[in-house]
């Protein structure tokens, strides 16, 4: 297994769109290892492969508190949402920071598992808020995106700031 290197936010390549896997095979079932192992190690209770600079439509999710239970979605497609809810939301390539985004507050999503086979999953609260961050990553698009101009020039100055005191 491997700890892969996650982009940090405005990286242009978080702005890729990812690409349908075609086959679930030995190399896809590796790079879900080395991601969920980065996720754990993070720690993260989600990642897209957009962030680890893979751009193929895999996610990986464990919202468990026991941390054991990995949630792997090969090019999930939503097929149903409904209602909407507000949640506050952070991001491991945009790191400490956090704040409120909209999204469908009930989904239910298609994907293939990492055998290959398919399944549909009716998600909502943290599960449904997560899978929907998540493949905003595969259309290369991140939470922030969604917050006004004014909070992305902030969160940049942040960053910058926090870039210079580790350097
Ligand atoms: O996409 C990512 O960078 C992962 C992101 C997922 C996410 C969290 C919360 C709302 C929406 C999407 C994270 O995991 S950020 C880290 C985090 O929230 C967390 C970390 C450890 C334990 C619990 C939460
Ligand atoms: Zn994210």
């Amino acid at each position: 297994m491997a700890l892969l290197a996650i982009l940090q936010y405005p990286d242009s390549r978080l702005y890729t769109v990812a690409s349908p896997v075609i086959t679930v095979d030995d190399e896809i079932r590796r790079l879900i290892r080395d991601m969920a192992e980065t996720m754990y190690a993070a720690p993260g209770v989600g990642l897209a492969a957009t962030q680890v600079d893979d751009h193929r439509r895999v996610i990986v999710i464990d919202i468990s508190e026991t941390r054991d239970h990995l949630q792997v979605f090969v090019n999930p497609e939503i097929v149903t949402s409904s209602g909407t809810a507000t949640c506050e939301e952070g991001c491991l390539s945009v790191p400490g920071i956090f704040d409120k985004v909209a999204r469908a507050e009930r989904i239910s999503v298609r994907a293939f598992d990492a055998q290959g086979k398919t399944f549909t999953l009716e998600a909502e609260g943290l599960l449904a808020v997560c899978i929907q961050h998540e493949m905003d990553h595969l259309e290369g698009k991140v939470f922030v995106d969604y917050l006004s101009r004014l909070k992305q020039r902030r969160i940049l100055a942040k960053l910058k700031k926090q870039k210079r005191l580790v350097m």
